[in-house]
């Protein structure tokens, strides 16, 4: 079965690329992403991501990975938690869900300061 890597160029369904560019022995990444929509006038910039994976002796392949995105253009933070997918085509695929923390000036406001989602990302291919 094919090997699922996280290195490389990933894009989601909703535009947004993203580059994994290290994974050390430990599972431990780190690269960047830039998104394709926001909800604020801020110019989007391209912002840090730092995660983990799963890389247990008996890896089977297909892991589970989390990740951290720290907007440099606003106060929030974005969790990703998923898991690498080979697909019947042979194709990679990252299926995974998110938490959007946004800062709220006041803990009244806790409430409704996480948004909840799920991304699906699929290889870039370099163009020829
Ligand atoms: O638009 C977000 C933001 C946070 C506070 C004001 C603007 C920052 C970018 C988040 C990008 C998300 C999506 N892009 C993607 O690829 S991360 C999960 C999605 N996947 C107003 C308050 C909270 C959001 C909008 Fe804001």
């Amino acid at each position: 079965v094919k090997k699922c890597s996280l290195t490389g160029r990933w894009v989601n369904d909703l535009g947004s690329n993203m580059t994994i560019t290290t994974v050390n022995g430990n599972g431990a990444f780190a690269g960047s992403c830039h998104t394709a929509v926001t909800a604020t006038s801020n110019e989007i910039k391209l912002s840090p991501l730092q995660g983990s994976m799963q890389k247990s002796p008996n890896q089977k392949g297909q892991p589970t990975f989390g990740f951290t995105v720290n907007w440099s253009f606003s106060d929030s933070i974005t969790v990703f938690t998923g898991q690498c997918f080979v697909d019947e085509y042979g194709k990679e695929v990252l299926k995974t869900m998110w938490l959007l923390r946004s800062r709220v000036e006041n803990i009244k406001n806790d409430w409704n300061a996480t948004l909840v989602g799920t991304n699906v990302f699929t290889r870039l291919q370099a163009l020829e």
